[in-house]
């Protein structure tokens, strides 16, 4: 299964660039900038099983030292690309916060990142990579607003790479109706929405979130079977992300995750890895678990990588693309 599932052409929907760099480009990418990489520093940039939301979102921080400059976070998009294409990944939507720092502002930031995926669709031919950019939901609504018109700027000029807007950080942290405002805005000018919803428990929030409606749901640990059928109604698929969910503690173990009783519901659902790098996985080994877990078949996993497909943002004649290439890996195992 595990022969399969590498090289079967997968598609990943939910991964944030800064989360997705796995140990040996941490290390190249530390080895480039600083000339070498201690362990100690490294091993600070992955989850261990601390079960702990809170302890995620500080390990981002030592990540984010690495890119905090415009070469380090040049080769970051780059090596994040590498990392999908090795794992043989055909599409990717990468989503990433616009950050300003000393070396860089937000636009600054977009642009070295789009700079960086142009060039590394020439070196890794066969993944297609997209762009979604993040609000962070713990910084400032200003933020989120500057976020979107950049993001709606750059799509006039990179309408096949910018595709949507996400909104993450701690689910601890902002309100969603502060931000709904500034989403709508991104809707309303053509950009896709992906809302990290449900991800710890806030029934009121996910409510709201349900209501403002969503290309794609983001986690969904705590939606109820109700919500899930809201969801199926509406053919919004939930990005499962099993792996970050244990490690993170919003979901208490394996046979429990939520794909089941969405799978038993028939809603829409796509598995994705979210942080490869900081969970250290890849999306070959969220298929595995979801299969040993779950008892999926490999047609379940030729299906579900079909459903990705549907459900990515590509445009049509891409999506018809990737299609081909599943149905042609299939066939090739008859
Ligand atoms: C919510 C998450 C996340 O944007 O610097 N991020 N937000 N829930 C999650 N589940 C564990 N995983 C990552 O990538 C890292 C940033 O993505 C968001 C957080 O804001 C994190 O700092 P970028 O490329």
């Amino acid at each position: 299964m595990e022969q399969f599932l590498k090289a079967l052409p997968k598609v990943e929907l939910h991964a944030h660039l800064n989360g997705s760099l796995g140990i040996d480009s941490l290390r190249d990418l530390a080895e480039r900038l600083n000339g070498s990489a201690s362990d100690k520093f490294l091993e600070l940039c992955f989850i261990r099983s601390e079960k702990d939301l809170d302890a995620c979102f500080e390990t981002f921080t030592f990540v984010h030292q690495l890119t905090s400059s415009p070469d380090g976070l040049r080769y970051a998009t780059e090596l994040a690309v590498r990392d999908f294409a090795h794992d043989n990944v055909q599409y990717v939507e990468l989503r990433t916060t616009p950050k300003a720092t000393a070396n860089y502002s937000r636009r600054e930031y977009l642009e070295i990142v789009i700079d960086a995926i142009i060039g590394a669709r020439k070196k890794y031919p066969y993944i297609m990579v997209k762009l979604l950019p993040s609000i962070n939901r713990a910084e400032p609504v200003d933020v989120a607003k500057e976020t979107v018109s950049l993001a709606l700027q750059l799509a006039q000029t990179h309408p096949d790479l910018i595709l949507g807007i996400d909104l993450s950080g701690n689910p601890a942290k902002g309100r969603f109706s502060d931000f709904a405002p500034t989403l709508a805005k991104a809707r309303e000018k053509g950009l896709k929405l992906v809302i990290h919803c449900a991800e710890i428990n806030n029934p009121l929030e996910v409510k709201e979130m349900l209501e403002f409606g969503m290309s794609r749901c983001g986690h969904g640990s705590f939606l109820t079977m109700e919500e899930i059928k809201q969801l199926k109604e509406r053919n919004v698929p939930v990005e499962c992300c099993l792996t970050s969910n244990i490690k993170s503690g919003t979901v208490s173990s394996l046979k429990e995750h939520h794909l089941k009783r969405i799978m038993e519901a028939g809603a829409p659902k796509v598995i994705c890895t979210d942080d490869s790098g900081v969970f250290d996985t890849t999306l070959t080994r969220e298929l595995l678990l979801a299969t040993e877990t779950f008892g999926l078949t490999r047609e379940d996993c030729i299906a579900l990588t079909l459903e990705a497909v549907h459900h990515s943002f590509a445009s049509d004649q891409e999506r018809k693309k990737m299609v081909e290439t599943v149905v042609n890996y299939a066939a090739s195992l008859l």
